[in-house]
């Protein structure tokens, strides 16, 4: 049987929804910082998810704007100050309480960590992001928990390429079929799946209703049984445990091609 060495963690829609209602908001308010007339809408920012990175979205906006700067030089400076104001507004987001870990996520780094199975998180947002919400959610020794971490910066190509798994796997010496990574959009699918890493998808707001291909097990989150394709047996307002993660681990074989 193969061994689950350790557990790959997406940030941004997975550990919280930090999308709808972290860095969007926070996007609207740089717009009002800078006296700018825009506002991303929940639908609209929607869209805009399928370019991920903040200032490749920005920039990728401001292209079919008419009262966007005319020049891409002109765009990128904007879409840099929007950038490093919208990410002190995330944080301020995140210290506020908006934007707090998804129900089931602290239980499974928990079992994680007693059981010695290894964790790093593979992000395509920045660092700062990443530290914002994590030092409020995890406290101050949050970055102890996680034997690599790889964000926006540390990677030339942003997901879906596999840059970012593949770095995790080179820090943590592993192969990717050691490992598994929890995801919940199709182009952190892709990523992951480009690197050769299983994947267990847990539906966010977002990518409720997205087609996602050869998963090893989707399901609407890890608080619940309920809804889990492949079925799980049920256990009464049971979470889904390390234990769950282990099985779909094992039997990827049979249940990626069915889920
Ligand atoms: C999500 C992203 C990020 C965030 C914003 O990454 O695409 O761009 O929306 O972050 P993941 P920045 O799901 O891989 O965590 O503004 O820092 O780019």
């Amino acid at each position: 049987m193969r061994r689950l060495n350790a557990v790959l963690w997406d940030v941004d829609g997975t550990l919280a929804e930090t999308e709808r209602d972290g860095h969007r908001v926070a996007f609207n308010l740089a717009f009002e910082a800078l006296g700018l007339p825009w506002h991303w809408d929940v639908a609209r920012y929607g869209q805009l998810l399928g370019i991920t990175g903040g200032r490749e979205r920005l920039q990728h906006d401001m292209a079919s704007r008419s009262d966007a700067p005319a020049t891409a030089r002109e765009r990128l400076m904007l879409a840099e100050e929007l950038h490093r104001l919208k990410n002190h507004h995330y944080a301020e987001q995140v210290r506020s309480g908006a934007v707090v870990l998804r129900p089931g996520v602290v239980q499974v780094m928990g079992q994680c960590a007693e059981r010695g199975i290894r964790m790093a998180l593979a992000t395509t947002t920045s660092r700062v992001n990443v530290e914002a919400l994590l030092r409020v959610q995890l406290g101050s020794r949050w970055a102890s928990w996680f034997e690599a971490i790889v964000c926006g910066e540390d990677v030339r190509h942003k997901k879906p390429d596999p840059e970012v798994y593949r770095q995790v796997l080179a820090q943590l010496g592993l192969s990717p079929l050691e490992t598994l990574a929890i995801e919940d959009a199709p182009m952190g699918l892709a990523a992951a799946r480009a690197a050769e890493v299983p994947v267990v998808v847990t539906r966010s707001a977002y990518f409720d209703n997205a087609i996602f291909d050869g998963a090893i097990a989707i399901g609407p989150g890890l608080h619940q049984r309920q809804g889990w394709r492949p079925a799980l047996p049920k256990a009464e307002g049971a979470p889904i445990g390390l234990d769950d993660l282990i099985d779909w681990h094992a039997q990827m074989d049979c249940v990626s091609q069915s889920v």
